[in-house]
């Protein structure tokens, strides 16, 4: 374990550093949020709010259209680059607490940097990743948690509603699950943990993980209906990018390694969206031998702009931890991170230019 997985707080203390918060707390994640991001950040938005305080959600796009259809959308509002600082729901300098969910790195939180740097003595982490690089005030990382979602789910049981005459501010007091019965908080939950366990199938999922889905299943969660909601509502376009992939697909590496890539003209071509990519890395690991996915997709740049490709990898999971290749070791040497399973980089550089040099590095390393 590194300085960044040695928390500053513990839960209990999480939550009293949000309860205690003298005014607004915004809660950020990283750009691109995924479904743990989101419900991360909508969970504790509604807890804040709930028991009493001042709440506010940012997230940078682009927002999967399933998550932006979600009640819980109407609690966050979405980063405008044309209007910046101002668009913010808070001015930076009112903010009481920023609360930074399911990424402590830099690299992930794009546009949000200058918004935070001048006020990480006020900045709370609260993550689940193995590495990040932002230096707040407090951070809150539990590297064994399935999502993020799963140590929100326990601030919030420190973070109960005060009694009725106690006021937002008033001690939090622990394991009280009144919170995590609100629908959205519920629902929000739910997502997260089921978005970064692919619905409970990872090798991340722990029996806490398990019990927290028994907990808000209980609580009134509806698993099914969002499961058809979120996993089975893609849009045509989206198979028509599914079938470039497809046709994209080289073995590397003796066929233990798989690279897709997606050229702008795909995207274009197609119709789809850039977060329509989601979930296509993981059509090669259908294939037995496969070890390690390579996805690359280069979405057509502003005018005048640098190409931009974003690399995301994932390892399949081995039965022994030594057989297991870690991609965040890869994605490292790229210039980016992440998980051990599941990791991610960005280049300046065209795909096809970063295609050979994944491949050689897969090559070199697998
Ligand atoms: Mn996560």
């Amino acid at each position: 374990m590194n300085d960044y997985t040695r928390s500053t707080l513990n839960r209990a203390a999480a939550a009293q550093r949000i309860a205690e918060a003298p005014g607004p707390v915004l809660v950020l994640t990283h750009a691109k949020p995924d479904g743990d991001a989101f419900g991360a950040v909508v969970a504790l938005v509604a807890g804040v709010r709930q028991r009493g305080g001042q709440a506010f959600g940012v997230l940078v796009p682009p927002v999967p259209a399933a998550l932006g259809a979600r009640p819980g959308a109407g609690l966050v509002s979405v980063w405008h680059d044309a209007a910046g600082v101002a668009g913010l729901p808070v001015p930076p300098d009112e903010v009481a607490l920023f609360v930074v969910v399911d990424t402590g790195a830099w690299s992930q939180v794009g546009p949000l940097r200058p918004v935070l740097e001048p006020h990480l003595d006020r900045t709370l982490i609260i993550d689940h990743h193995l590495s990040g690089d932002i230096p707040a005030s407090d951070r809150l990382v539990d590297g064994a948690a399935a999502a993020a979602c799963e140590v929100v789910a326990d601030v919030l049981v420190h973070l109960a509603p005060p009694a009725s005459d106690a006021g937002p501010g008033a001690p939090t007091r622990a394991g009280d699950p009144t919170l995590l019965a609100n629908p959205v908080i519920g629902e929000s939950l739910f997502m997260g943990i089921a978005s970064d366990t692919g619905w409970f199938r990872y090798a991340n999922v722990r029996p806490a993980t398990l019990e927290l889905a028994a907990t808000l299943i209980r609580a009134g969660v509806d698993h099914a209906g969002l499961y058809q909601e979120l996993e089975r509502a893609e849009r045509p376009e989206k198979l028509a990018l599914l079938t470039r992939a497809l046709k994209s697909l080289e073995y590397v590496a003796g066929g233990r390694g798989a690279v897709m890539s997606l050229r702008p003209a795909d995207f274009v071509q197609t119709g789809a969206a850039p977060e329509e990519t989601e979930g296509l890395i993981d059509l090669p690991q259908r294939v037995g031998a496969v070890r390690v996915t390579v996805l690359l997709s280069e979405t057509r740049p502003a005018s005048g702009a640098a190409p931009l490709t974003r690399m995301s990898f994932r390892s399949r999971h081995a039965a022994d931890p030594a057989d297991t290749v870690n991609v965040a070791e890869l994605a490292a040497t790229l210039g980016g991170g992440g998980h051990a399973r599941a990791a991610g980089a960005k280049a300046n550089r065209p795909v096809d230019v970063v295609r050979a040099e994944v491949t050689r590095l897969l090559e070199d390393t697998l």
